[in-house]
């Protein structure tokens, strides 16, 4: 462990966060920065919110009573996945793009604006995230790299995993491209000159290719095995040629500046 230890956050239970009417509630695994969650989380830090975490449960049937241990997920949500979010007594929202814009919306004034007010610079970060969080985008094709339950609910075949890898150097190129377009305007940012949801995104979701150092992501005994997979993609051909200094350094830069780092996740610290 490091000298000094990092907070540890309260995690409070889904039944809970699902019967509370009042503040934002973020399902997330202790010491695991499953990348959605991690990502809304930093969306939810850049707008200055509030967040109460909740655990979300793991997949699987509880080893004592035999119960699907995601039933009273599925029962609040209607699905399944990593993070769910509740505020208030909205709905809750279980598709990033939802909870993007419920971020924005309920941010606190004088929080930068991730999603930008001018609809061409709009259209750009919303396809950029796209690609990137979105069906067949890059992460949804690193998932499929191997075969495996959570690879199977996301469309693993073995075509489809021969093709993943290509895909997602496919994506890396275009980030590098565009960064390199916004150095020659000065720009640190994906979009405009300012950071916005692609670069908060982006930063986030790439450690699946390049995982930070631990004084941005700590090592946790969750984490640890999912760190070197991460370190492992980053490695495949055609990925490693397409993973560019400009990016590694795109992540930093915004992970560093506008998160909180070291990452607060819970679980054992290492
Ligand atoms: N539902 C989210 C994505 C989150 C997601 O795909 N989480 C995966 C893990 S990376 C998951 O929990 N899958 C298991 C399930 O759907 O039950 C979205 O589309 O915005």
């Amino acid at each position: 462990m490091s000298d000094q230890a990092p907070t540890t956050p309260e995690f409070i239970t889904l039944d809970e966060a699902g019967s509370m009417t009042s503040g934002t509630r973020v399902t997330f695994i202790p010491g695991l920065p499953a990348l959605y969650a991690e990502a809304l989380k930093n969306i939810c830090f850049v707008k200055g919110i509030p967040l109460i975490r909740a655990i979300h449960p793991m997949m699987g049937a509880d080893k004592e009573t035999g119960e699907d241990r995601q039933a009273r997920l599925y029962e609040l949500t209607s699905q399944t996945s990593i993070p769910t979010m509740f505020h208030d007594e909205e709905r809750p929202r279980n598709v990033w793009l939802e909870q993007l814009g419920l971020a924005e919306r309920i941010g606190a004034p004088g929080t930068p604006q991730l999603i930008p007010r001018d609809f061409s610079e709009r259209a750009d970060v919303m396809g950029l995230c796209e690609i990137v969080l979105g069906e067949d985008g890059l992460v949804w094709n690193m998932r499929i790299f191997g075969d495996s339950p959570l690879a199977r609910k996301y469309g693993y075949s073995d075509d489809a995993s021969e093709l993943a890898p290509a895909k997602v150097a496919e994506v890396l190129a275009l980030i590098d491209e565009r960064l390199a377009k916004q150095e020659e305007i000065g720009s640190r940012y994906l979009v405009g000159e300012a950071v916005t949801a692609a670069d908060i995104y982006w930063a986030t979701m790439s450690m699946c290719l390049s995982p930070p150092e631990p004084d941005i992501m700590p090592v946790t005994k969750q984490n640890k095995g999912m760190l070197k997979f991460f370190a492992m993609n980053g490695q495949m051909s055609p990925i490693a040629e397409s993973l560019t200094e400009r990016i590694k350094d795109h992540q930093r830069y915004i992970l560093a500046t506008y998160c909180e780092t070291p990452a607060v996740l819970g679980g054992d610290p290492l």
